[in-house]
């Protein structure tokens, strides 16, 4: 089982470490075989190379098209040695074995990512790099694939460990990253080519390994975490600059903490998630207020929860996040000052995206169910002004508005039924994941009740406050809850057989209400 390595075929368009795998291999007294870019870069460094031109005995051709995709190639990878038809037919074409194939395909996925034309993205839509992955990934029995520039290392030590020779082990685990590695590829390729469609019927599930955890959302569960290949701005891209691993729950709410914050685009935003869920989420001046604002919604539910922010971690900002534990930061960048505060904070891990997502980009999301998967479009909608409709009596005011709006956007992210109450551009109050809509109006009113406790107020947080619901009411008993909690405006959905009864009772309490026309379920 164990294969000494005499021929490679080098075919690389993330160059890294390519000289250094050149000669780590030619001082094995390794033939090397590359197709022309990669060819080029080796004996520019000195190397000898034959061409795979020479060896099938077609030049490249059609821009690149067609490079490897023969014979004299993948009969090299696919022959089983020790099978005498296979012997004799290697033996009749002149076809040498291929022992290793070292191959990292054309970056379609940062290609698509960049924003470039449909023309350079079908052009990076690389055909003969996962034919010979596959191939040689197939006949694991003999070849050795290498798809990733970061196993070059282990590469070294394999051939180091085994006198210049592969493992079955080594080659079977590179043959499940390989394969691994193609599906990823087609699936992003499938995502861009049904990017026209409307629904969302062809989904295709695979992903890059980004980590292994030590476990999932509870010790007895083992987790991996995979990136999909779109290169979204977020915590699947996200650079890790400090702290232990993530965890699972750490990925599941950091994701939904930067997804957040991300709707606030024109003015400083903080979030704080605990367990998927906001449990503060403000806008201020600066960074700093916001986030203090957004920890006075929930100071004890705050502890140990995932901050995200939509601009740069400042110092201000960091020191203030100091005073509690927190698990997760992450924000676009991060100043050094900032960067230093955090450093004596071993434990907090500190992640920068670059840049926000896009919240209204289309995309998809899928659900296991035992059997299958539900996929559906991503909730990316979006109720402009112009959709909104006053439904009472009263019409907010521009204040009022500007809480609606923020509450509503809240809404969005927390898990239904969501009832939200914000003011002055914080929320004051959010009552998540209930059964019953009035259970989740009755908890939001107490957390506010908490916040006013906190901050000395002598009533409640909610009293002139803005209070969302992210569907509608059924009845006029979850709105009424709300005015009595002190909330002064309210914005819903609409749409309930009773819409009527509810519009006379807000009518009679004196609340404005606005109808969005659109419902942000969250399950
Ligand atoms: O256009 S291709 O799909 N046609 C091929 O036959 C082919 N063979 C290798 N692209 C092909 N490749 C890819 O070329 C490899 O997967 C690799 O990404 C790239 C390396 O090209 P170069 O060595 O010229 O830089």
């Amino acid at each position: 089982t164990h294969v000494p390595l005499k021929r490679a075929l080098i075919s690389v368009s993330d160059k890294g470490g390519l000289i250094d795998l050149g000669q780590a291999l030619a001082a094995r007294g390794v033939e090397l075989l590359s197709t022309g870019g990669s060819a080029k870069a080796l004996r520019d460094a000195g190397l000898e190379v034959i061409d795979v031109a020479d060896v099938t005995g077609f030049p490249e051709m059609m821009d690149g098209r067609v490079k490897t995709l023969h014979p004299k190639v993948h009969g090299g990878l696919l022959a089983l040695r020790d099978n005498p038809d296979h012997a004799a037919a290697m033996e009749d074409h002149g076809i040498g074995g291929i022992d290793l194939l070292v191959v990292n395909l054309y970056p379609f996925e940062a290609t698509v990512a960049s924003g470039a034309d449909e023309a350079t993205c079908i052009e990076n839509i690389d055909i003969g790099g996962p034919a010979m992955i596959r191939a040689g990934a197939k006949n694991q029995a003999f070849t050795c694939v290498i798809t990733d520039p970061e196993d070059y290392a282990a590469l070294f030590a394999e051939l180091d460990a085994n006198d210049g020779a592969t493992t079955l082990a080594f080659r079977q685990r590179q043959s499940a990253i390989a394969y691994g590695r193609t599906a990823a590829y087609d699936a992003a390729v499938a995502t861009w080519m049904a990017r026209f469609e409307d629904t969302p019927r062809r989904v295709a599930a695979a992903g890059r390994l980004v980590q292994e955890m030590r476990y999932g959302e509870n010790p007895h569960q083992a987790a991996a975490f995979y990136a999909d290949g779109s290169d979204r701005a977020g915590v699947a891209t996200a650079t890790q600059h400090q702290g232990k691993a993530l965890s699972y729950n750490n990925i599941n709410d950091t994701d939904a903490a930067v997804e957040l914050v991300a709707e606030f685009s024109n003015t400083p935003a903080v979030a704080i998630i605990k367990h998927a869920n906001p449990c503060g989420v403000a806008t201020g001046a600066t960074l700093a207020e916001a986030y203090q604002r957004a920890f006075d919604c929930d100071r004890t539910s705050a502890f140990g929860g995932i901050v995200a922010l939509n601009g740069t971690l400042d110092e201000e900002t960091a020191k203030l996040m100091t005073g509690i534990f927190t698990e997760v930061v992450i924000a676009p960048e991060a100043t050094d000052a900032a960067r230093a505060v955090f450093a004596a904070k071993k434990n907090l891990r500190l992640l920068t995206t670059g840049t926000l997502p896009d919240p209204r980009s289309p995309r998809r999301m899928m659900k296991q169910v035992a059997g299958g998967w539900l996929a559906q479009d991503h909730d990316t909608g979006h109720v402009a002004d112009s959709d909104l409709r006053v439904v009472t009596k009263l019409a907010p005011t521009e204040a009022q508005m500007a809480d609606l709006r923020l509450a509503w956007t809240v809404a969005k992210h927390v898990k239904s039924n969501a009832i939200i109450y914000a003011k002055d551009g914080a929320t004051v109050g959010i009552g998540a994941g209930q059964m019953s809509r009035v259970d989740s109006s009755r908890i939001a009113a107490r957390k506010a009740l908490d916040v006013a406790e906190v901050l000395g107020l002598d009533q409640s947080a909610a009293v002139g406050s803005a209070v969302a619901s992210d569907a509608f009411f059924p009845f006029a008993d979850g709105l009424l809850a709300a005015a009595e909690a002190g909330a002064t405006c309210v914005i819903q959905p609409g749409g309930s057989m009773r819409d009527e009864e509810v519009i006379a009772a807000a009518d009679e309490a004196g609340l404005a209400m606005v109808f969005t026309g659109m419902r942000h379920f969250r399950h």
